[in-house]
């Protein structure tokens, strides 16, 4: 990516050009600054990504159009990772072409030749399969289910400290109908041999470099007694069409409740396994702290006190969606608060929302439910009383008793936020 056109980039190359100096300069010097290093016009980078002062819902970076995507939040191009505007989130279904995108290694399909393409079991099996597109249609019982597909780094941008990976605001997600074939059935018309412990997936994209280094293939595997395998479907459909290529054409793998991680795009290769799959995928990053939520500090890190484990569940959330800030609110209006929550461990039962940064909570109303692994709309209809600044927050509850905290969480690769969330609003007699 040419550095101009990002901020983070552009940031990080005046801090190494004006060396350890730049840090004692205030924000505000850094652009002037910025233009007498490199002689050419710059974007200043916006002030605040962080948490305190965060006016930003979504990532903070230009807006991309990709094949079949409409223009999407870029937050790096190699490799390819695109983040969905807040507004796409009025409606319980994210349309495909404003569907996030998130890619591991840079060399991703870009045309896949379905008379080539065979989808492959393999591995710990009586017997190895190939199958076609159109053996995975025809021969196989097609089944839907609505889900929601999150990073597990959705939302990193909030944590404190500041950790490395994509800065994603809250759109590294979306909720969509997959229609497909189950994994079980695959698994079964394959015949897994006894003594099997895993399943692992692996998908069309390569890295640069050593070929069949694992670092550039993106392997992930589940346990084959995780209930999910019964749940989990190969889905060659998003929401009644074929899969957009950047989310997987010709199919990916959909594991509900779980976090994205394990939704193999392009999924080629399912193999099963008699040993722990230990790959760098697995056992060096997608992996979070064995404590309550998640949660460490940087401390506990450094001296070696912090066990990992893969990732799994997604915990409760929910979002305010509209208003959303943008202008004010005239007084006495009644104004339609607006958002969507959703759980990795059960159906949401309850939002609450919160006029006044949380002090009184109220029920809101749910919209249609479309299953437990979908997004749940919900509405407030709301009358400020009063003029000035008000702290709107929302608080979703699942039918396991999971409730959001009111604290953010901590671990070093920024997986798992789920704190209640905010937003500040200005009612006025006058826009
Ligand atoms: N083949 C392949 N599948 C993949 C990945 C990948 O890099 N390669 N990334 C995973 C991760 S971490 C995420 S968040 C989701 C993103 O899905 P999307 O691009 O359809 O939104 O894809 C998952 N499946
Ligand atoms: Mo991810």
């Amino acid at each position: 990516m040419p550095e101009k056109e990002s901020g983070e980039m552009s940031r990080r190359y005046l801090l190494k050009a004006l060396g350890g100096g730049a840090a004692l300069l205030g924000l505000s010097k850094l652009p002037s600054a910025m233009a007498q290093v490199s002689g050419q016009a710059i974007q200043p980078m916006p002030g605040f990504t962080g948490p305190d002062a965060n006016p930003y819902w979504g990532a903070v970076g230009p807006f991309v159009i990709y094949p079949q995507k409409l223009p999407l939040i870029q937050l790096t191009d190699r490799p390819v990772q695109l983040e969905s505007p807040r507004h796409y989130f009025l409606t319980p279904f994210t349309p495909n072409a404003a569907f996030y995108v998130r890619w591991h290694l840079e060399d991703i399909p870009n045309a896949v030749s379905l008379s080539e393409w065979r989808l492959f079991v393999e591995g710990h099996v009586e017997k190895t399969l190939a199958l076609t597109m159109s053996d995975l249609i025809k021969r196989f019982k097609s089944i839907s289910i609505v889900a929601v597909n999150q990073c597990s780094g959705n939302s990193r941008s909030r944590f404190q400290p500041r950790v490395p990976g994509a800065q994603w605001g809250n759109g590294a997600m979306g909720n969509a109908l997959f229609t497909g074939v189950r994994l079980k059935d695959l698994l079964d018309a394959a015949g897994v041999k006894a003594g099997s412990l895993q399943v692992q997936f692996e998908g069309l994209d390569r890295g640069r470099g050593q070929k069949d280094s694992a670092v550039h293939r993106y392997k992930k595997s589940l346990n084959l007694d995780d209930p999910v395998i019964n749940e989990s479907i190969v889905a060659y459909e998003m929401n009644g069409e074929p899969i957009p290529m950047l989310n997987g054409f010709p199919v990916r793998l959909v594991v509900p409740g779980k976090f994205s991680t394990y939704w193999t795009k392009s999924l080629t290769w399912i193999r099963v396994l008699n040993e722990p799959d230990a790959n760098f995928w697995m056992t060096k990053t997608y992996c979070v702290p064995d404590t309550p939520r998640g949660n460490t500090t940087p401390k506990d890190v450094r001296d070696s006190l912090v066990k990992l484990v893969p990732v799994g569940t997604m915990p409760v959330r929910s979002f305010i969606i509209i208003p959303d800030g943008s202008g004010k609110i005239p007084l006495e209006m009644p104004v339609i608060v607006r958002g969507i929550a959703f759980s990795g461990s059960g159906r949401v039962v309850s939002v609450e929302f919160s006029a006044d940064d949380g002090a009184a909570w109220s029920k809101a109303r749910l919209g249609e439910d479309y299953g437990r692994y979908s997004f749940r709309t919900w509405e407030v209809t709301w009358i400020p009383k009063h003029t000035g600044k008000y702290v709107l927050a929302v608080r979703a509850t699942d039918e396991k008793g999971n409730t959001q905290p009111d604290e953010g969480v901590w671990n070093p690769k920024g997986y798992l936020w789920n704190r209640i969330e905010r937003q500040e609003v200005m009612v006025d007699v006058s826009q």
